[in-house]
Protein backbone atom coordinates (compact mmCIF):
# COMPACT_ATOMS: atom_id res chain seq x y z
CA UNK A 1 0.00 0.00 0.00
CA UNK A 2 1.50 3.52 -1.10
CA UNK A 3 2.24 5.46 1.81
CA UNK A 4 2.80 9.44 1.97
CA UNK A 5 7.09 8.10 2.07
CA UNK A 6 6.72 5.42 -0.64
CA UNK A 7 8.81 6.33 -3.69
CA UNK A 8 6.21 5.24 -6.01
CA UNK A 9 5.17 7.32 -8.48
CA UNK A 10 1.47 8.73 -7.03
CA UNK A 11 -1.36 9.58 -8.63
CA UNK A 12 -4.44 8.17 -10.35
CA UNK A 13 -3.98 4.37 -10.99
CA UNK A 14 -3.37 2.94 -14.71
CA UNK A 15 -7.16 1.73 -16.26
CA UNK A 16 -5.97 -1.69 -16.79
CA UNK A 17 -8.53 -4.04 -18.09
CA UNK A 18 -10.70 -5.49 -15.34
CA UNK A 19 -9.41 -9.27 -14.81
CA UNK A 20 -12.66 -10.12 -14.78
CA UNK A 21 -13.11 -9.62 -18.35
CA UNK A 22 -12.99 -12.49 -20.64
CA UNK A 23 -14.22 -11.34 -23.93
CA UNK A 24 -14.22 -8.36 -25.99
CA UNK A 25 -15.64 -6.70 -28.94
CA UNK A 26 -14.91 -3.59 -31.25
CA UNK A 27 -18.09 -1.42 -31.65
CA UNK A 28 -17.90 1.58 -34.47
CA UNK A 29 -19.21 5.09 -33.42
CA UNK A 30 -19.71 6.41 -36.88
CA UNK A 31 -21.49 9.17 -38.40
CA UNK A 32 -20.50 12.29 -40.87
CA UNK A 33 -18.79 15.46 -40.18
CA UNK A 34 -19.87 16.84 -37.05
CA UNK A 35 -22.06 14.50 -36.08
CA UNK A 36 -21.01 14.11 -32.61
CA UNK A 37 -19.13 10.81 -32.53
CA UNK A 38 -15.86 12.15 -30.40
CA UNK A 39 -18.93 13.28 -28.08
CA UNK A 40 -20.34 10.02 -27.89
CA UNK A 41 -17.10 8.33 -27.33
CA UNK A 42 -16.04 10.98 -25.03
CA UNK A 43 -19.35 10.37 -22.40
CA UNK A 44 -19.31 6.38 -22.82
CA UNK A 45 -15.33 5.80 -22.26
CA UNK A 46 -14.49 4.69 -18.56
CA UNK A 47 -10.85 5.31 -19.53
CA UNK A 48 -9.52 8.78 -21.17
CA UNK A 49 -10.78 8.30 -24.74
CA UNK A 50 -7.50 8.68 -27.47
CA UNK A 51 -8.53 11.19 -29.50
CA UNK A 52 -6.76 12.33 -32.95
CA UNK A 53 -8.38 15.97 -33.17
CA UNK A 54 -7.03 18.70 -35.53
CA UNK A 55 -8.38 22.34 -35.37
CA UNK A 56 -10.59 23.57 -38.11
CA UNK A 57 -8.80 25.98 -40.29
CA UNK A 58 -9.88 28.75 -43.01
CA UNK A 59 -8.55 26.06 -45.15
CA UNK A 60 -11.66 23.82 -44.39
CA UNK A 61 -14.08 26.47 -45.56
CA UNK A 62 -16.61 25.63 -48.01
CA UNK A 63 -15.69 22.00 -47.33
CA UNK A 64 -16.28 21.46 -43.25
CA UNK A 65 -20.02 22.70 -43.21
CA UNK A 66 -20.09 24.45 -39.83
CA UNK A 67 -23.77 25.52 -39.66
CA UNK A 68 -25.81 24.48 -36.67
CA UNK A 69 -22.17 23.09 -34.75
CA UNK A 70 -21.75 26.46 -32.92
CA UNK A 71 -18.53 25.51 -30.72
CA UNK A 72 -17.04 23.06 -33.00
CA UNK A 73 -13.10 23.76 -33.46
CA UNK A 74 -11.37 20.66 -34.50
CA UNK A 75 -12.05 17.43 -36.51
CA UNK A 76 -11.33 13.82 -36.10
CA UNK A 77 -8.26 12.96 -38.65
CA UNK A 78 -7.90 9.07 -38.08
CA UNK A 79 -9.77 7.93 -35.05
CA UNK A 80 -11.39 7.94 -31.64
CA UNK A 81 -10.59 5.21 -29.28
CA UNK A 82 -12.78 4.51 -25.91
CA UNK A 83 -13.55 1.17 -23.85
CA UNK A 84 -16.31 0.79 -21.70
CA UNK A 85 -16.80 -2.55 -19.45
CA UNK A 86 -20.47 -3.72 -19.85
CA UNK A 87 -20.65 -6.32 -17.47
CA UNK A 88 -17.70 -7.61 -15.48
CA UNK A 89 -16.73 -10.16 -18.23
CA UNK A 90 -17.22 -7.77 -21.45
CA UNK A 91 -15.52 -5.14 -22.53
CA UNK A 92 -16.44 -2.97 -25.73
CA UNK A 93 -14.18 -1.53 -27.87
CA UNK A 94 -15.76 2.10 -29.52
CA UNK A 95 -13.65 2.77 -32.04
CA UNK A 96 -15.08 6.64 -33.60
CA UNK A 97 -14.83 7.08 -37.26
CA UNK A 98 -13.52 10.58 -39.31
CA UNK A 99 -16.33 11.80 -40.44
CA UNK A 100 -15.25 13.73 -43.88
CA UNK A 101 -15.29 12.02 -47.21
CA UNK A 102 -11.65 12.47 -47.47
CA UNK A 103 -11.06 9.96 -44.86
CA UNK A 104 -12.78 7.66 -45.99
CA UNK A 105 -9.63 4.73 -46.46
CA UNK A 106 -9.71 5.38 -42.78
CA UNK A 107 -13.22 4.27 -42.53
CA UNK A 108 -12.64 1.45 -43.97
CA UNK A 109 -9.81 0.09 -41.84
CA UNK A 110 -11.61 0.98 -38.69
CA UNK A 111 -14.64 -0.86 -39.98
CA UNK A 112 -12.82 -3.96 -40.25
CA UNK A 113 -14.08 -6.73 -37.76
CA UNK A 114 -16.98 -4.39 -35.79
CA UNK A 115 -19.69 -6.49 -34.27
CA UNK A 116 -21.89 -3.40 -34.27
CA UNK A 117 -22.18 -0.05 -35.20
CA UNK A 118 -23.98 3.22 -34.10
CA UNK A 119 -24.36 5.52 -36.70
CA UNK A 120 -24.95 8.93 -35.03
CA UNK A 121 -27.20 11.08 -37.49
CA UNK A 122 -28.23 14.70 -37.18
CA UNK A 123 -31.90 15.21 -38.49
CA UNK A 124 -30.96 18.42 -39.60
CA UNK A 125 -28.61 17.13 -42.60
CA UNK A 126 -30.29 13.43 -43.03
CA UNK A 127 -28.80 13.57 -46.20
CA UNK A 128 -25.05 13.59 -45.12
CA UNK A 129 -25.81 10.23 -43.60
CA UNK A 130 -26.96 8.58 -46.94
CA UNK A 131 -23.02 7.34 -47.93
CA UNK A 132 -22.33 5.70 -44.62
CA UNK A 133 -25.41 3.96 -43.86
CA UNK A 134 -24.71 2.51 -47.27
CA UNK A 135 -20.94 1.19 -46.44
CA UNK A 136 -22.67 -0.34 -43.44
CA UNK A 137 -24.98 -2.21 -45.62
CA UNK A 138 -22.56 -2.94 -47.60
CA UNK A 139 -20.35 -4.23 -44.95
CA UNK A 140 -23.02 -5.99 -43.55
CA UNK A 141 -22.32 -4.82 -40.45
CA UNK A 142 -25.23 -4.89 -38.11
CA UNK A 143 -26.02 -1.20 -37.12
CA UNK A 144 -28.28 1.34 -34.85
CA UNK A 145 -29.21 4.89 -36.15
CA UNK A 146 -28.45 7.30 -33.40
CA UNK A 147 -30.60 10.66 -33.55
CA UNK A 148 -28.23 13.18 -31.52
CA UNK A 149 -30.89 15.74 -30.77
CA UNK A 150 -29.59 19.09 -31.09
CA UNK A 151 -31.80 21.64 -29.90
CA UNK A 152 -32.76 23.28 -32.74
CA UNK A 153 -33.33 19.69 -34.74
CA UNK A 154 -36.77 19.01 -35.99
CA UNK A 155 -38.71 16.04 -34.70
CA UNK A 156 -39.89 14.21 -37.40
CA UNK A 157 -42.20 10.98 -36.85
CA UNK A 158 -40.26 7.77 -36.71
CA UNK A 159 -42.02 6.20 -40.07
CA UNK A 160 -40.67 9.59 -41.53
CA UNK A 161 -37.28 9.51 -40.92
CA UNK A 162 -37.27 5.64 -41.58
CA UNK A 163 -38.30 6.58 -45.19
CA UNK A 164 -35.94 9.21 -45.40
CA UNK A 165 -32.80 7.77 -44.28
CA UNK A 166 -34.25 4.58 -46.70
CA UNK A 167 -33.81 1.85 -43.36
CA UNK A 168 -35.10 -1.37 -43.35
CA UNK A 169 -37.34 -2.37 -40.75
CA UNK A 170 -34.94 -4.22 -38.32
CA UNK A 171 -32.79 -1.00 -37.53
CA UNK A 172 -33.76 0.88 -34.79
CA UNK A 173 -33.51 4.39 -34.80
CA UNK A 174 -32.76 5.48 -31.03
CA UNK A 175 -32.48 8.94 -29.83
CA UNK A 176 -29.53 10.70 -27.23
CA UNK A 177 -28.02 13.61 -26.56
CA UNK A 178 -24.05 12.70 -26.83
CA UNK A 179 -23.09 15.06 -24.32
CA UNK A 180 -25.09 13.30 -21.08
CA UNK A 181 -23.34 10.20 -20.29
CA UNK A 182 -26.53 8.78 -18.71
CA UNK A 183 -28.12 9.44 -22.21
CA UNK A 184 -25.37 8.17 -23.55
CA UNK A 185 -24.96 4.79 -21.63
CA UNK A 186 -28.59 4.57 -22.22
CA UNK A 187 -28.38 4.51 -25.91
CA UNK A 188 -25.14 1.78 -25.80
CA UNK A 189 -27.57 -0.73 -24.06
CA UNK A 190 -30.62 -0.43 -26.31
CA UNK A 191 -28.21 -0.63 -29.04
CA UNK A 192 -26.61 -3.98 -27.17
CA UNK A 193 -30.05 -4.98 -26.55
CA UNK A 194 -30.82 -4.88 -30.48
CA UNK A 195 -27.31 -6.66 -31.05
CA UNK A 196 -28.20 -9.36 -28.32
CA UNK A 197 -31.98 -9.82 -30.12
CA UNK A 198 -30.61 -10.02 -33.44
CA UNK A 199 -27.96 -12.88 -32.17
CA UNK A 200 -25.20 -10.79 -33.12
CA UNK A 201 -24.71 -10.42 -29.36
CA UNK A 202 -24.36 -13.46 -26.56
CA UNK A 203 -24.22 -11.90 -23.06
CA UNK A 204 -23.43 -14.49 -20.36
CA UNK A 205 -23.82 -13.77 -16.65
N1 LIG B 1 -26.14 21.28 -28.87
C1 LIG B 1 -25.53 20.13 -29.01
N2 LIG B 1 -24.26 20.16 -29.40
C2 LIG B 1 -23.63 18.99 -29.55
C3 LIG B 1 -24.24 17.79 -29.33
N3 LIG B 1 -23.38 16.80 -29.60
C4 LIG B 1 -22.24 17.38 -29.95
N4 LIG B 1 -22.38 18.70 -29.91
C5 LIG B 1 -21.42 19.65 -30.29
O1 LIG B 1 -21.32 19.50 -31.69
C6 LIG B 1 -19.98 19.46 -32.10
C7 LIG B 1 -19.67 18.17 -32.79
O2 LIG B 1 -19.09 17.26 -31.94
P1 LIG B 1 -17.93 16.20 -32.32
O3 LIG B 1 -18.09 15.19 -31.24
O4 LIG B 1 -16.61 16.81 -32.53
O5 LIG B 1 -18.42 15.63 -33.72
P2 LIG B 1 -17.72 14.51 -34.61
O6 LIG B 1 -18.81 13.74 -35.23
O7 LIG B 1 -16.72 13.74 -33.84
O8 LIG B 1 -17.00 15.43 -35.67
P3 LIG B 1 -15.88 15.02 -36.77
O9 LIG B 1 -14.91 14.13 -36.13
O10 LIG B 1 -15.28 16.34 -37.15
O11 LIG B 1 -16.63 14.40 -37.91
C8 LIG B 1 -19.17 19.78 -30.84
O12 LIG B 1 -18.95 21.17 -30.80
C9 LIG B 1 -20.08 19.34 -29.70
O13 LIG B 1 -19.89 20.06 -28.50
C10 LIG B 1 -25.60 17.79 -28.91
O14 LIG B 1 -26.20 16.76 -28.69
N5 LIG B 1 -26.20 18.99 -28.78
MG1 LIG C 1 -14.77 13.38 -34.24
Amino acid sequence: MASANSAEPSGPEPDYLPSSVRGAVKILITGPFGVGKTTLVGSLSEITPLRTEETLTAAGVGVDDLTGRAGKRTTTVALDFGRITLNPRLALYLFGTPGQERFQPLWDDLSRGALGAVALVDVRRVGESFDILGRLEEQRIPFAVAVNTFPDSPVYPEDELRAALDLLPDVPILHCDVRDRTAAYDLLIDFVGHLQSTAVLELQS
